[in-house]
């Protein structure tokens, strides 16, 4: 009788991804829930077939060269693969997955409150009636910018980009997009193309990242490019915290070259960035972009299809 494959399991998923994967492998599953360290990932290659990892786990190339040689596929539950050095990996021949579709609308959901939070002052509005400290109102008071109607730029109009644009077309935006190249207008459906990221900025009143971390976008919004944008624009970040100089961020809120930000997504995770507490204009969220209960199902059923396929010898539907 052929053993069933093993599996390592490196953070707590959802109950019926954990109850399926220890139904049809033998798993170890890291119920402590801690982000996975270099030595155990690389004791991990000699001792599992497949690893279902999350972002928190990084197989970087100096990692990967220390591998064994039983680890066969690495089966992530997340769709960005920042923390996956694919050529290191694929050149020891190991397979890679992501779980693209199923996380883009609770993503774009996140990416929506983030910007309708932002302009309409959320963090300081609730902290204002919390605190007790709602004493008085005039016309004046808490006056935010108005999403309908206003002009959406959004890079990156991969799935994500445009799940939140279809949820940006409900309040009659006007869209606007990058992408490494123009899509088919049935994907797009009016969206206006820009062949330059400062083309876009110039026509953002609200701006969404949508793109992947990869060396090309690191940094992808500097000084120049916040500068480039309407006075008073609103930014949202629900993709990654390496797109964004935050110091520039940071000048771009003083000035008031922007007037609000909502981000889901920092460069050092967990943690966030202090330098951003003092502004009641940042509306802050721990990276929970896919964190509902339905997409966390959906996001391991995804990565245990993609197993399940590469075990029965087959190519994985999401194999990158
Ligand atoms: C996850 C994410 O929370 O999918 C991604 O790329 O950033 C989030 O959906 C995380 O990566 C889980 O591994």
């Amino acid at each position: 009788k052929m053993s069933k494959p093993r599996i390592w399991v490196t953070r707590r998923l959802s109950d019926a991804t954990l109850e399926r994967a220890a139904r049809d492998y033998e798993v170890v599953i890291n119920y402590e829930d801690r982000p996975g360290t270099a030595e155990e990932i690389i004791a991990a290659s000699a001792a599992f077939d497949g690893i279902i990892p999350c972002h928190s786990e990084h197989f970087s190339a100096e990692v990967v060269a220390q591998f064994s040689d039983r680890l066969k596929i690495v089966a992530n539950h997340s769709v960005g693969v920042d923390h996956c050095d694919l050529p290191a990996l694929k050149s020891r021949g190991i397979v890679v997955t992501n779980t693209p579709d199923v996380l883009s609308d609770a993503t774009a959901e996140l990416a929506m409150l983030l910007m309708l939070g932002a302009a309409r002052h959320a963090v300081a509005g609730d902290r204002i009636v919390r605190s007790g400290a709602w004493d008085s109102w005039s016309p004046a008071f808490m006056v935010g910018k108005q999403v309908t109607g206003a002009r959406l730029g959004i890079i990156g109009m991969g799935r994500v980009g445009r799940a939140f644009a279809a949820k940006a077309r409900g309040f009659d935006m006007e869209l606007h997009y990058f992408n490494r190249s123009p899509l088919a207008e049935e994907l797009t459906q009016g969206a206006v193309y820009h062949d330059t990221v400062e083309s876009l900025l110039g026509v953002s009143d609200f701006l969404s990242l949508h793109c992947p971390a990869t060396p090309e976008t690191n940094g992808l919004m500097s000084a120049e490019r916040f500068a480039l944008m309407p006075a008073g624009a609103v930014f949202v970040n629900t993709a990654r915290g390496a797109l964004v100089d935050e110091a520039a961020l940071i000048g771009a809120l003083d000035s008031g070259q922007l007037s609000a930000a909502g981000l889901d997504c920092f460069q050092v995770e967990p943690g966030g960035n202090p330098a951003f507490s003092r502004f009641d204009n940042i509306f802050m969220l721990p990276h929970i972009g896919s964190a509902t209960g339905q997409t966390r199902d959906a996001m391991g059923f995804r990565a245990l299809d993609n197993l399940d396929a590469f075990f029965a010898g087959k190519a994985p539907g999401d194999q990158l």
